[in-house]
């Protein structure tokens, strides 16, 4: 008989999991082009600066459900500003994740469903569309929207869209030397924490020397490497480990392809909150020879939500926007109708004809 957890005082609505926004198709720069263009007099890193230096009070917001890349982006713009001498509230939809509460600052992130105050700007930070923050009153200021996903959209007044940034953390870092701020320890925690969560541990994503680079000066700057992975990855709580042995347990796997998934009961039974989910389908994906796997989480109204992944052979984010999600391509998420095995059915026979289609070597 396994004892288990005390059921943990966490918001069960926070959750980081495939928060993603996805296609480099509307910048005011031109998208993907990294620090060339962005950089210049009439780019976006310009055109906010602008718009940061004329007012007093900011909104800065990110995607519900946020991750390692919303919170600490959304902190370190905080920072930013409060050096720029500006007044800044920071908001988000659901409550930080656990992985994140002793993020520098932290205190200072407000959950709200609806935004509303003098504010001279808003920034939206990771969001492809205002719908992503889950936030209302959004649409009354000038909207500053600050992305990296493939799927962004040009739906602010100023939009920077660097689909080759490993986190939107990155670009806060850019915007941070253009405005000529300095990037404290505190700041440097928070945007080390976007850099190392968004590539999971440098592992996959806009992975390039500058990645590196930037994680040197971040650490320069006085972020603990070792102390931010320690909170990130070795600071589980017990339900998300039960958990994710409930979900091992209905482990399958065909070719190079893996499932699993985890029921409404699994998750009352471990006592696990919907944050605790992330990270399950890396389980999969991890396995020798697969390609892509996918992760099936029962909602309390018997949809499925679907976390995506691939090893780069595989886009995913393709075929999550075919079912109404997106993502990046290798990584991405969309929700199904149940039950398990219809929404197993629909969701297999895409991956089935991606695997196919893939070129076997000789
Ligand atoms: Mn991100």
């Amino acid at each position: 008989m396994t004892h288990l957890p005390p059921k943990p005082e966490r918001d069960p609505s926070a959750s980081p999991e495939d928060s993603f926004g996805h296609v480099c198709a509307g910048s005011n720069a031109t998208p993907g082009d990294g620090a060339a263009g962005d950089d210049t007099a009439g780019g976006p890193i310009a055109q906010i600066l602008r718009v940061l230096r004329k007012g007093e009070r900011f909104l800065v917001c990110s995607h519900s459900r946020p991750d390692g890349d919303a919170v600490g982006s959304v902190l370190a713009f905080g920072m930013l500003l409060e050096q720029m001498g500006k007044r800044a509230d920071l908001v988000t939809a659901d409550r930080v994740p656990v992985a994140y509460r002793r993020l520098p600052g932290v205190s200072g992130i407000r959950s709200a469903l609806r935004v509303h105050g003098p504010y001279d700007a808003a920034i939206l930070l990771e969001c492809d569309g205002l719908e992503r923050t889950r936030l209302r009153g959004l649409e009354e200021f000038f909207l500053i929207n600050i992305d990296h996903h493939v799927s962004g959209q040009a739906y602010g007044h100023v939009n920077w869209i660097d689909c080759q940034a490993a986190s939107v953390g990155e670009m806060v870092y850019r915007l941070a030397k253009a405005a000529g701020v300095t990037v404290t320890p505190e700041m440097a925690a928070c945007l080390y924490t976007t850099v190392l969560t968004d590539t999971g541990s440098f592992s996959y994503g806009a992975l390039s020397a500058s990645t590196f680079a930037l994680a040197r000066e971040l650490v320069l700057a006085g972020a603990d490497a070792t102390a931010i992975a320690q909170e990130v990855y070795y600071s589980m709580p017990l339900a998300k480990v039960m958990l994710a042995g409930a979900a091992l347990s209905n482990l399958q796997r065909e070719g190079r392809l893996a499932w699993l998934w985890i029921t409404q009961e699994d998750m009352a039974r471990t006592h696990a909150v919907e944050e605790d989910c992330e990270g399950i389908v890396n389980f999969a994906l991890g396995i020798a020879g697969i390609e892509a796997a996918v992760f099936l989480r029962e909602l309390p109204e018997g949809h499925f939500r679907l976390s995506l992944r691939g090893k780069g052979e595989v886009d995913v984010a393709a075929i999550a926007e075919r079912l109404g999600g997106g993502g990046h391509v290798n990584a991405a998420g969309c929700t199904l109708e149940g039950p398990l095995e219809r929404a197993l059915a629909e969701i297999l026979a895409e991956l089935r004809s991606a695997v196919a289609a893939i070129a076997r070597p000789d």
